[in-house]
């Protein structure tokens, strides 16, 4: 790296920056966790009410004096917010209330993923990089997709690293390995519990592992564990997954600037281009490589009829949820 690519200060957004994944995301980009030794201004971009809370969160980034933090911004105003961003990360969402139908959360988020993309369209950086954590993560990635038409397809991700993370340690536990000696791991399908964590290509210090794994293990006990992972962390904490988020949000975009390495690969949902059965511009998470800062799916992967089955059915749910957009017409 140059010393004057260095010294230019990369603009990262982060929406829903007072909610509990924030807390723990702003740290660490101000830390220089994704974007290295750059200096970082940062956009921390709230709702009106959430606007003191992340001027309390902005004091205590002061008070850590990191020396990549450059400028800190908060703002309500979306076109403010992501004004020549090169990072988004969109955590705030609306959240599912007690009672509240699949398609009213659906549309409520089409309200905020919309308007959000039509800000990035206009005034986002060129090489700007869009990660969507807010759920439900895929669904409000496509509708940000569909209005921000200048921003390329393979730059609209949303957030299936944690679900990937969850699988390898899994995996990791039962066959007591480091976790670090596992690579090839697969997320297909939505971040819901119809994911598809995938076992068929990973590898154990560069052997296939598969056959180690006996298939009532797998069916009965890691892809529910995994698919269900969420749920279980709020039962236990009391809250919902939070450091875990922030820690594969950042996975995921340090992954996209540095590049994945040459004998692995890590899941990422984006809109297909008819890779592998899934309807094209369907928010999916694939097996993908970084390649000089882009996504690429990895092609040539052979789907055995378990796998077609499980990935149907996650794909199937994100239709479903994406026809419920185009019926609200959100899109
Ligand atoms: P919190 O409720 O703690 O924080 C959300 C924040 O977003 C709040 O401060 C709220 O004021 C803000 N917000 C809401 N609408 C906004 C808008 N239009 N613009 C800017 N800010 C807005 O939630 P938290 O625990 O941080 O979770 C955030 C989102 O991540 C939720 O949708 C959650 O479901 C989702 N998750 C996604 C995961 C994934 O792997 N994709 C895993 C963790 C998490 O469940």
């Amino acid at each position: 790296m140059s010393t004057q690519t260095t010294a230019t200060p990369v603009t990262v957004t982060v929406t829903g920056a007072a909610g509990q994944i924030g807390y723990s995301l702003l740290f660490r980009i101000a830390a220089g966790e994704v974007f290295g030794n750059r200096p970082v201004n940062l956009h921390m971009l709230e709702t009106a009410n959430g606007a003191k809370s992340a001027e309390g969160v902005a004091m205590e980034l002061a008070d850590c004096a990191y020396p990549l933090l450059n400028r800190v911004l908060i703002t309500s105003d979306a076109a403010e917010g992501f004004k020549g961003t090169n990072a988004a990360f969109l955590v705030g969402a609306k959240p599912r209330q007690e009672g509240e139908e699949r398609a009213d959360l659906l549309a409520a988020n089409g309200r905020i993923f919309g308007p959000q993309g039509e800000a990035l369209n206009d005034v986002a950086a060129d090489d700007v990089r869009v990660l969507v954590v807010g759920n439900p993560a895929n669904t409000n990635a496509g509708i940000l997709h569909a209005h921000a038409p200048r921003i390329d397809r393979t730059r609209i991700t949303a957030l299936t690293r944690l679900d990937h993370n969850r699988a390898l340690a899994q995996v990791a536990a039962k066959l007591d390995v480091p976790v670090d000696d596992l690579t090839q791991m697969t997320v297909w399908g939505n971040h819901s519990a119809s994911q598809f964590p995938d076992v068929s290509e990973l590898q154990l210090n560069g052997e296939p592992v598969a056959e180690k794994l006996d298939r009532e293990w797998l069916t009965g006990e890691f892809i529910p564990r995994v698919a269900k992972r969420g749920s279980e962390i709020i039962q236990v904490r009391g809250r919902s997954s939070a450091a875990s988020a922030a820690y594969a949000a950042i996975d995921h975009m340090r992954d996209w600037v540095v590049g994945t390495p040459d004998n692995d690969w890590v899941s990422v949902a984006l809109p297909s281009d008819g890779s592998y059965g899934v309807p094209e511009g369907i928010v999916s998470s694939f097996p993908c490589r970084c390649v000089n800062g882009e996504w690429e799916i990895v092609q040539g992967l052979e789907i055995n009829e378990f796998q077609r089955e499980r990935i149907d059915a996650s794909v199937a749910e994100l239709s479903e949820e994406w026809a419920a957009v185009k019926q609200a017409g959100l899109v």
